[in-house]
């Protein structure tokens, strides 16, 4: 049965610039663990008091998770892993070639016995241990063999191969797995793989076929570089096409965005499962096709993570979709004016990155002759904000043009530093933007104005 370890507070707070709160770790502990995942791996408390601090009141809580801390081979940051009440702690010590001699300067005999050493001095605290040989695919076989052989004789009962560098390919990571599998001791196997090439879900999954136990994942992939598995992405696809129904899936929609929100790093709205366009469609061909049955076009329901599908009107647009969006609203139109309502569409989907329902009910109210006296669904807003003196504006400027919602920015005089201009779907939607828009560092306030209307320039 596949187990899964979350490390989200440890490899994901190690995603550049980003910074948890101790608050902040036990609320995302406490959803992970809604979630259902085996394993929360809360930190290295070697790091700093706050992480330290973060691990103690997450081994707490009385999670049905393991709590596991993370550590190099120290006895102090051992002692400190066993101070914090976790359940286990990962030790980790570098075996190849390269990280032996650049980084440790130490000969691989030098290393068995730091591991061993290390091993056996966390298991006389009574904790559990995991050994990660770091950098274990660029790591000589046999010697990774005999290294992890000897961790699991000095009391290691599971080993993480991690993929650190993320140079796996699905086909020689199910080979090397199945080995390891066959040359060590009884242990249980985790897979920690990188996403460098962008195969590290893909390298998981072939690693449990494989025979390993246990994949780890952070929250919207963050982690070093490119970051590791997705929870939601290993969890949806486990489910759906390995019928593994252990997890709750439920919560990973509030999970992604809350972490969107105090991380500060967001998804790419292309991204698999909790990107904004995972179940949009957009060309005539496919609308139509949704329309008709949405099994044409979707993998899944978006409704199993309580997500709605999207279609989108542009230039792309067929008749059926525009047919559709209009009966959203319940507006009656004949076929021949649905034909001049499209060629509109398209003609100023030609001109526009982006089409609102406003400018579809204002083209509908132009070729019916009928005055149409609906609210659009969809909302523009103009957000305003004012900037810490002590923070450079620009440096708020770059993170609002992260937000895809965003789509214009301008820095202006007056009361207010910045204007930007932004677009949603509803009314929540811009809600949960404004309170993501103010954790942003260095923003004093912010004060947002809807459009009602909206008129073009001459230059349009
Ligand atoms: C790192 C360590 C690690 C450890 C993985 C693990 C890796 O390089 O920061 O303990 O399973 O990628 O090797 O994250
Ligand atoms: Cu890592």
């Amino acid at each position: 049965m596949l187990e899964i370890l979350d490390t989200t507070l440890r490899e994901g707070e190690q995603t550049p610039y980003v910074n948890f709160t101790v608050d902040e770790k036990i609320q995302i502990a406490r959803m992970l663990d809604e979630v259902g995942v085996d394993m929360i791996e809360a930190g290295d408390p070697s790091v700093s008091p706050n992480v330290e601090t973060a691990i103690k009141r997450i081994a707490s809580l009385g999670l049905r998770a393991e709590v596991v801390a993370h550590s190099i081979a120290s006895r102090s940051g051992i002692d400190k892993a066993k101070a914090c009440g976790a359940d286990r702690v990962a030790i980790f010590y570098a075996t190849s070639q390269i990280h032996l001699d650049a980084k440790l300067h130490k000969t691989p005999e030098e290393a068995v016995c730091i591991i061993t050493e290390h091993v056996g001095y966390a298991r006389s605290l009574g904790l559990k241990v995991r050994y990660t040989p770091e950098d274990a695919t660029r790591t000589d076989f046999e010697f990774l063999v005999r290294v992890c052989n000897a961790a699991i004789e000095a009391g290691a009962d599971r080993i993480s191969f991690a993929d650190t560098l993320g140079v796996m390919q699905p086909h020689i990571f199910h080979e090397r797995v199945q080995a390891l599998r066959e040359r060590l001791l009884p242990c249980k196997i985790d897979l920690h793989c990188h996403d460098d090439y962008g195969l590290s879900l893909a390298n998981a999954m072939a690693g449990i076929r494989a025979g390993a136990n246990c994949i780890h994942t952070t929250v919207n992939g963050m982690g070093e570089r490119t970051g590791i598995p997705d929870l939601a992405e290993t969890v949806v696809a486990f489910h759906n096409l390995e019928g593994v129904e252990k997890y709750s899936i439920e919560p990973l929609m509030e999970l992604s965005s809350y972490l969107e929100r105090v991380s500060g790093f967001f998804v790419a709205p292309n991204k698999p499962i909790t990107g904004q366009n995972a179940f949009s469609h957009k060309s005539g061909v496919h609308t139509n096709g949704i329309l008709k049955d949405p099994r044409t076009y979707e993998p899944f329901d978006p409704a199993l993570l309580g997500r709605e599908r999207k279609i989108v009107i542009d230039k792309y647009t067929g008749k059926s979709a525009v047919q559709a969006r209009l009966d959203e609203y319940g507006i009656e139109v004949s076929a021949a004016e649905l034909e001049v309502i499209v060629s509109r569409i398209k003609n100023l989907g030609d001109q526009r990155k982006q089409l609102f329902d406003a400018d579809i009910l204002e083209i509908a109210e132009q070729v019916t002759g009928r005055e149409i006296d609906v609210i659009p669904h969809d909302i523009s807003a103009i957000l305003m904000v004012e900037v810490e003196s002590h923070v450079y504006t620009s440096s708020v400027v770059r993170r609002l043009r992260g937000f895809t919602n965003v789509s214009q920015v301008y820095e202006i005089t007056g009361d207010y530093d910045i204007n930007a201009f932004v677009n949603v779907e509803n009314v929540m939607a811009l809600n949960n933007l404004i309170e993501e828009v103010r954790t942003i560092q260095g923003i004093k306030r912010t004060d947002t104005r809807m459009v009602l209307k909206k008129y073009n320039g001459n230059n349009k």
